[in-house]
């Protein structure tokens, strides 16, 4: 059946053809639906098809419409309105709508202007210079969707960690079931908690190979096979392949080492092998200083290690180093130094300092959004609101009158609530990098976050400068979202990660590693700028309901690609510390 993510971008699809017909309104309820369905914890599609409909009733957005059109879904695998909008407008929407500056309303105008149904066709009209001819479109955005075709093609090959992920959490939990498995464990880049995901690199150990293999193909989830062999299989489970390979136990180790990569990683680390009079590769770790013929084959010399992971690197007389570190910045030789950082775990995570609730585009209200930060074990919370200003659709945001009421309202429910909640506001970093909000509002919050929500396509200089100017702004506490990427569907601000750390940490602003998993906004190599610099980190679910505060592994992982220690990232710190460090 359908996974969630898929469920999802079936909503999301239907929201685009409507914006493109011009429909108003229903979009934005179908992408609200998308998104909670899409963040719901249990399998959807799956619930329904066992009966129990009921689960419908839990997903905030959800309401009859929707509902009966996810039963159509699971039942016929289409939906007859979708398809019908389909039939009216054939458009690649989602490939389309990838382009900077082109949504699902210029999509529309697009193919009923001019027929252009795919990016080939839209290449084609922006070379034959056809797009500056449709009503309110000029040269710069026909040279814009030029520019970003390549961008708009690559991406979509790669699904998002946070989609990709728990699909692989359930691959280990199956053959975890199996009796002939005696170990198993994901390897490649979702081991290394990359943002994107190419395919998902699974790693088996047993006796039993072709039996293991024969039940994985046979697993419920699995679509279809691709191939499969006595040592490997690789299947389709809804949009993702999955790479299963068998090994015999003592190899595990070895095999999981080479699997998970980086590759550019490997190379460094085979070469640092070699320079010791060792061989790697995934059947072990060889001494072959004994060796005269080099090319003698895959286990030559005295096998030293390869049943654990850790044995490979201590043959090599270095600590275990973490997957989230192997993509060759700087690892091997921290390794060699003993000077590898002690990274942050989720356990050190304290509380969330951006979040919103209704008082803006967020689903619920603050309390319930407090009550389940509790239940978390967090010691504090901030409620962090958009304020008005640009990139803010209007009326979303709240006016400088509206974030004072707010703040009562907040301080009330601090009063009444077992954790600290902090008065926050998600303030925007307009094209100067300023921000627009009263010194009684400033004085009146506890925190304010403030990020990046328009001018997102400035070059690289004009972009550091702005973001440098909002980081040296003695009222922001945190920069949100520092790029404003959208993974897969923007790239967002290119910037000097360095000159932005070193203001971050002379004026004392955190920079945001924004957990969204289509975010992941600042990224590992960003991070590690930040680290080695000095800036402080905040990891922040930008959650819009209770469920997506459960963003923060992404945020975590993230953070950890970027050598983060815990106390590099401020809501580890303990309540006084925190509120020191706050404006
Ligand atoms: P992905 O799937 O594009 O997100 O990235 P990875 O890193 O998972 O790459 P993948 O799935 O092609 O291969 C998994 C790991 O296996 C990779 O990280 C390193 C290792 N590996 C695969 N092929 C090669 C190779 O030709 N040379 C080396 N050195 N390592 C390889
Ligand atoms: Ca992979
Ligand atoms: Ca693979
Ligand atoms: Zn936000």
């Amino acid at each position: 059946m359908a996974t969630n993510a898929e469920l999802a971008a079936r909503f999301e699809e239907f929201a685009d053809l409507l914006e493109a017909d011009d429909v108003e309104y229903k979009p934005r309820a179908y992408r609200r639906a998308a998104e909670n369905i899409r963040a719901h914890p249990s399998p959807i599609a799956d619930r329904v098809e066992a009966g129990d409909e009921g689960i419908l009733e839990e997903i905030d957005g959800v309401g009859d419409a929707i509902a009966s059109k996810i039963v159509e879904y699971v039942e016929t695998g289409e939906i007859e309105e979708l398809e019908e909008l389909r039939a009216d407008l054939p458009i690649d929407i989602a490939d389309i709508t990838r382009i900077e500056g082109v949504g699902p309303k210029t999509a529309g105008k697009l193919y009923r202007e001019l027929g252009v149904q795919t990016l080939d066709d839209l290449e084609a009209a922006a070379e034959a210079g056809e797009i500056q001819s449709v009503t309110g479109f000029g040269p710069k955005t026909e040279r814009n969707i030029l520019e970003n075709l390549e961008f708009a093609r690559q991406v979509g090959q790669r699904q998002l960690l946070g989609e990709a992920r728990p699909l692989a959490d359930d691959v280990l939990a199956f053959l975890e079931s199996l009796e002939a498995v005696e170990r198993c464990e994901v390897a490649g880049s979702i081991r290394r908690w990359r943002e994107t995901i190419g395919d998902v690199d699974v790693l088996a150990a047993t006796e039993a190979n072709e039996a293991v293999v024969e039940r994985f193909v046979e697993w419920e989830s699995v679509d279809s096979e691709i191939e499969s062999g006595p040592e490997k299989a690789s299947v389709r489970v809804g949009e993702s392949r999955v790479d299963l390979r068998v090994v015999v136990p003592e190899e595990f180790g070895s095999a999981l080492q080479y699997f998970t990569g980086s590759k550019d990683h490997n190379v460094a680390l085979r070469n640092y092998a070699i320079d010791r009079g060792m061989k790697l590769n995934e059947y072990g770790a060889f001494d072959v200083s004994d060796v005269d013929d080099e090319a003698a084959g895959q286990r030559v010399g005295d096998r030293v290690a390869g049943e654990t992971e850790a044995g490979m690197y201590e043959a090599l007389g270095l600590p275990r180093i973490p997957p989230e570190l192997r993509e060759d910045r700087g690892e091997i030789a921290a390794a060699e130094n003993g000077t590898l950082p002690a990274l942050l775990t989720r356990e050190d995570i304290r509380g969330d300092l951006h979040s919103h609730t209704e008082w803006s585009d967020g689903n619920t209200t603050i309390e319930e959004m407090v009550a389940a930060a509790a239940d978390r074990g967090y010691d504090y919370y901030a409620v962090a609101d958009h304020a008005e200003g640009p990139g803010i659709v209007g009326g979303m945001g709240l006016s400088d009158t509206e974030i004072l009421e707010q703040v009562e309202r907040i301080r009330e429910v601090d009063a009444a609530a077992d954790i600290a909640v902090f008065a926050g506001i998600e303030a925007n970093v307009d094209a100067d990098g300023e921000i627009d909000l009263s010194e009684a509002v400033i004085d009146a919050l506890d925190v304010i976050v403030a990020s990046t929500h328009s001018a997102l396509d400035q070059d690289a200089e004009t972009a550091t400068e702005r973001l440098v100017r909002a980081v040296e702004n003695p009222a922001i506490d945190v920069l949100g979202h520092p790029s404003g990427r959208m993974l897969n569907e923007r790239s967002g601000l290119d910037f000097d990660a360095t000159a932005l750390a070193e203001a971050a940490a002379e004026h004392d602003t955190a920079l945001e590693v924004n957990s969204n998993p289509r975010r992941l906004d600042l990224w590992g190599s960003a991070v590690q700028a930040a680290v080695e610099e000095g800036a402080p980190i905040a990891i922040n679910t930008d959650a819009h309901q209770p469920s997506t505060l459960e963003y923060m592994r992404w945020g975590v992982h993230t953070a950890r690609r970027g050598w983060a220690e815990p106390d590099d990232v401020i809501n580890t710190w303990e309540l006084e510390d925190l509120r020191a460090f706050l404006h």
